[in-house]
């Protein structure tokens, strides 16, 4: 079975999947083993990896051993397409939709498809809709393409309709990573109730109560990162938050 298809089965059973961000750069190197036994130990559903910018050449070798450790999927979620590994379960195959710099519409993806298809990879295609959450994002400066205003739900509406038309089997609702404000619960709502296909929301989301309502507004799935970036070494506090998020989201 996919990896998609695992994740969506799961919600028979639970409202909302956590996916658990780790940026692979150098920034998390010597906690990674201590990140991935949490994940391992927290309940989350699946790890994302991937980044906007990679500050070394040690990106490869990190995705290796988050895979290595992980008994969860591990589902890259790349910046670009020279973050493609093997090393990994499956891809988010984005497009940035909520842009019009065709870099990132088009350009990337087009480098990109013929390694995907050499590594055997599954493809996870995903309309990626940057919103504005209140400050710029790397994402914003590394794809120089605005996002879309959080204020302005048909504006959102319209875009993921178009992806869902595009034939993307997921939408992701980016307010970007350590956003001053998350995706809100109108808005997820709106879309939600708008659309055939699940969303993914993430983005300056810090407390589990918050993710919880993502999912009851409509979120299928929910990403952190930033929120277990603050423990310098993974104590038995960031296991903890990592399980109240999984339960907060799964009981939605
Ligand atoms: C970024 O949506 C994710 O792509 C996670 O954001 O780092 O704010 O949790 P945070």
């Amino acid at each position: 079975m996919s990896v998609l298809q695992s994740l969506l089965e799961r919600l028979s059973i639970q409202k909302g999947n956590y996916l658990v961000l780790i940026d692979p750069d150098r920034k998390n190197d010597g906690r990674l083993d201590d990140l991935v036994a949490a994940v391992n130990e927290s309940g989350a559903d699946a790890i994302l990896v991937g980044g906007s910018l990679i500050m070394d050449g040690g990106f490869e070798k990190r995705v290796g051993i988050i895979k290595a450790a992980s008994r969860v999927p591990v589902i890259l979620f790349p910046g670009a397409s020279n973050q493609l590994t093997g090393q990994v379960d499956a891809v988010l195959f984005m497009s940035l939709l909520s842009g019009r710099n065709p870099q990132y519409l088009i350009g990337e993806q087009v480098q990109a498809a013929p390694v995907v298809k050499y590594l055997g990879l599954e493809v996870i295609p995903t309309g990626y809709l940057l919103m504005a959450g209140g400050s710029p994002t790397a994402v914003e400066f590394m794809s120089s393409s605005q996002p879309l205003p959080m204020d302005k739900p048909d504006i959102v509406l319209a875009h993921a309709l178009a992806a869902q038309f595009l034939g993307m089997s997921l939408i992701y609702l980016e307010a970007g990573s350590g956003a001053l404000r998350s995706v809100p619960e109108e808005t997820i709502r709106y879309i939600a109730g708008e659309l055939d296909i699940p969303l993914v929301v993430g983005g300056g989301i810090r407390e589990p109560a918050e993710a919880a309502g993502k999912v009851r507004a409509g979120a299928r799935f929910v990403v952190t990162s930033t929120v277990l970036e603050k423990e310098s070494r993974l104590s038995t506090r960031g296991l903890d938050t990592m399980r109240a998020f999984a339960s907060a989201i799964h009981e939605g």
